[in-house]
Order: structure tokens, then sequence, then C-alpha cells
């Protein structure tokens, strides 16, 4: 099946999981180490836009765009054209050893778009977490200092010190110890759950105060926080909270790190999260997932001096910023560039919204609609009250993926359905998604 036959509609024609899949399901249990979890073991074989085909001929529609990758859409023709382009011409001789040209575009970009004007550069490594491991390890030798500090329900990875900066022990940490040392866990602003009526800047006074008296604000070296929560539930912070963090860490000579993996690249219809908020002006950026449609590839953006403060060959890694990476990220970013992309993102959210919102005042079991963008969720509740409702959100994402929506749940108390579309998905699809959704919220 070629991209151009995905027809943009929803087809249920086998139970979900299908027959094929079933069997693939077992081979997969067979051969696949149990660590690696299924949310829905349905095989996907194709996708385009916004639908994805599953190997029984099911289309269904994506509102999880893989957590936030193939943001452009899926099998993006101009993506597509790079790669394979690209994959006929050079895969790859190492950047640090014979470099190429598209690594030096892509970095480019980053120092254009991402926001804060000062002198920009950027390096390119593979996933969220290699970014984030980068970002401090930078932060570290810049400063001259060991500690970092990390926010309650963030998540930045799965590798040793990034399992030490995540919220929550199960299921990315539990049993995976001991952890990287110098990591500190402060407060958020988490709007629905704080005291009502705190606001960003006395949220963030709080936080400050646990970075000030328990670690000293002389020995961190980084403040690391997701300006749009991707992981604990697209929490987004009391406005001035960010800023508030911001400039402390400018004060106190300490690096600011937005960890933009999942808000970043249009997401939340600017190029990145941060510039939500005025005044919140991040040194470093951490940048991966929708950067490339798919490709994995992923970046550190930051000030120039931050950026130098490694001696040569201090960071790199074999496959970081790989030519057909980075001639997919090329692609994406242009797009970005050429327009329509942030709007697209902007009008989602107007869709999303307005149609949650109502379901908001009909379901009390609806407690927060939240996020930016196509970056939207739905937080569950016990009805009349705020205690998480997971029970909710299991029976909400049952019903919509054996209806060919494929939705994602998210929270620290798994109680947040989030949405994450791929852009390119139409107004129709996220209608017909919605109602199913609402189907199943009505029958709870
Ligand atoms: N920082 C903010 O959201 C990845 C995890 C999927 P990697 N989030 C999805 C899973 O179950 O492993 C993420 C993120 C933020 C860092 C990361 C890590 O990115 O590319 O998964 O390493």
């Amino acid at each position: 099946m070629t991209e151009s036959q995905i027809s943009q509609v929803r087809k249920v024609v086998t139970a979900i999981p299908g027959p094929k899949s079933q069997e693939l399901h077992k081979r997969r249990l067979e051969a696949v180490s149990h660590g690696a979890g299924a949310a829905l073991p349905v095989y996907i074989e194709a996708a385009h836009g916004g639908i994805i085909v599953d190997v029984d001929g099911n289309q269904l529609i994506d509102l999880g765009s893989g957590i936030g990758v193939t943001t452009i859409g899926h099998t993006n023709p101009q993506v597509v054209a790079a790669v394979q382009e690209q994959v006929a011409k050079l895969t790859h001789t190492l950047f640090t050893l014979t470099p190429y040209s598209g690594y030096v575009e892509v970095c480019e970009f980053l120092n254009k778009h991402t926001p804060g004007n000062f002198k920009k550069r950027s390096a390119l490594f593979n996933s969220g977490a290699e970014a984030v491991e980068n970002a401090v390890k930078l932060a570290r030798k810049f400063t001259g200092r060991g500690e970092i500090a990390v926010f309650d329900h963030g998540y930045h990875g799965r590798t040793n010190l990034t399992m030490a900066m995540n919220f929550k022990a199960m299921p990315y940490n539990s049993g995976f110890g001991p952890f990287a040392p110098g990591v500190h866990h402060v407060p958020m602003s988490y709007p629905f759950r704080d005291e009502t009526g705190l606001t960003g800047e006395e949220a963030a006074k709080r936080a400050i105060t646990y970075m000030d008296k328990r670690v000293g604000a002389a020995n961190l070296a980084a403040i690391v926080i997701e300006p749009i929560q991707g992981e604990g539930g697209f929490i987004v912070p009391a406005p001035g909270f960010l800023k508030a963090i911001s400039e402390w860490a400018k004060a106190n000579g300490i690096v600011m790190i937005a960890d933009e993996v999942q808000a970043g690249i249009a997401r939340t219809g600017k190029w990145f999260a941060s510039e939500w908020e005025e005044g919140f002006e991040p040194d470093m950026f951490t940048i991966a997932k929708g950067i490339a449609g798919g490709m994995p590839i992923s970046a550190v953006t930051g000030r120039a001096e931050i950026m130098d403060a490694s001696h040569p060959g201090g960071i790199g890694g074999t496959f970081g910023g790989n030519p057909v990476a980075a001639a997919a990220a090329i692609a994406v970013l242009r797009q970005i560039e050429a327009g329509g992309v942030l709007e697209r993102a902007q009008a989602i959210e107007t869709l999303l919204k307005s149609r949650l919102e109502a379901m908001k005042a009909k379901y009390p079991v609806i407690g927060d609609i939240r996020g930016r963008g196509a970056m939207i969720a739905i937080e569950f509740v016990e009805p009349g009250t705020k205690n998480p409702n997971k029970a909710a959100v299991d029976a909400v994402v049952k019903h919509s993926h054996e209806n060919g929506v494929l939705v994602l749940n998210a929270g620290t108390y798994y109680n947040v359905i989030r949405f994450l579309p791929p852009l390119a998905i139409t107004d129709e699809l996220l209608n017909d998604a919605l109602n199913v959704i609402e189907e199943a919220v009505a029958k709870l």
C-alpha cells in the first residue's frame, strides 16, 4: 500500500486487535523482552497523515503521533522524498570524523528558531534522553558545579542520569537503580492540584526556597524543566512560574534548560513551548521527537559559550545527527519555516478545546482540560472531587481503541488522556475521534 492510497477515514474491519495482530503478538511475546510494554498490540504496517493502518486492514485515527513524533504527519511527502534521496547518497560517516552539510544545516535552523536573542550553537544526538544527558554535561562543565534541579511530575528519559530525573518510580525507574547522584526534585506548579489561587510567582517561590535552602544556589549547575510537562499529563504551570524560575537561575549563574523534547517543534502552535511565557529565558533547549517526522535525531541548542564549554572531543556519539535523519529534519524544519504549520496546531487547539470544554460542562468525571496547540489533555476525577479517576481513563482508552481511535494516557496518577495528533490530521478525523471519545465518556 502506498501512502497516497491511505484514505483519511477511520475503518474498523476486524476486532481490535485483529487476527494477524494477535498472531504477531504471540511471536512478539516469544521473541521480545517483556520489559517493553504494549499499550495497544495492534501491528501497524503503513500510515499517512492522521491515519495508521494495521496488518488486518483496520484504519485507526492517530491521536498520539507515536508520542508526539510524527507531528508533521505520517509519511509526509517532503520527508519521504528527502529520506529517499539521502539514503541513496550517503547514510553514515560519523560527523566527528568526516562531516557532512545536513548536520550543519539542522543546527543553523535550530539556532535561528529557538527563543533567545543571543549567539547559539547546537549539537545533534539520537534520542531525547541523550539530548538531556548532554545538556546537563555541558551545563556542569560550563559552571564547574555538580548539582541539578528537576520538577515533580517531570519526565526526562530512561538512561541512568535521566531516570534519576524522572518523578515516577513506576514504571520508569523501579528496580533499575542506584541512580546518578546530584539530582534534586523540587515542587512543580500544577494549577489543577495546587491550593486554589496559588499564583505562578508563589509556586516558583516554593520551588526556589527548596533549591536555595536544600541544595544551595551556588551548587546548582542547571535547572531542567519541561515548559509543559508531557508524561506528567500536560501540566501547564501557572503564568509567571517559568519566568520567576528563570530569573532566579540567571541571578545565580545557574543554566536554565528547557526540555522541549515533547512540547517543542510546532507542537504547541509556536516553534517552542517556552515562547508562550513572556520573560521565560532558557539558556539551553533539548529537542527530539517531532523534529524529523519519525526519524531518530535529537539536539541540544544553547548559548554559544555553554555549548563551547567542552574541550573538543568531549561530546559526540557514533550515530548522532545521522545524514538520513538530518535530511528528514531539514524537510520538517523547512515546512515549519514556510508557514501554516504553527497555525494548524493553533486551529487544532481551538477545535479540541471547544469540544472538550463542552464535554466537561456535561460530564463531572472530567476535572480539567488543559494544554496548548495540538498538545491537549483531559484529567479525569471522581465526580465532585479531585480524586484521580484512573478507571475512567482505562474505560475511555479501551472503548476508543476498540473503535479505531488511538489515544494515549498520561499523568502521575494515570488519570489523564492526552491528545498529540499529527498536525496533518483533518478536522473530520478529529471530530470523528472526539465522537468516539464522547461516547465512551457518556457510558461511564
Ligand atoms: N524528555 C520531555 O517526553 C520522552 C517516552 C516514551 P527519548 N517521552 C516519551 C517511553 O515510554 O519511553 C521524553 C520526554 C521529555 C525526554 C524524553 C526522552 O526522550 O527519545 O524517549 O529518549
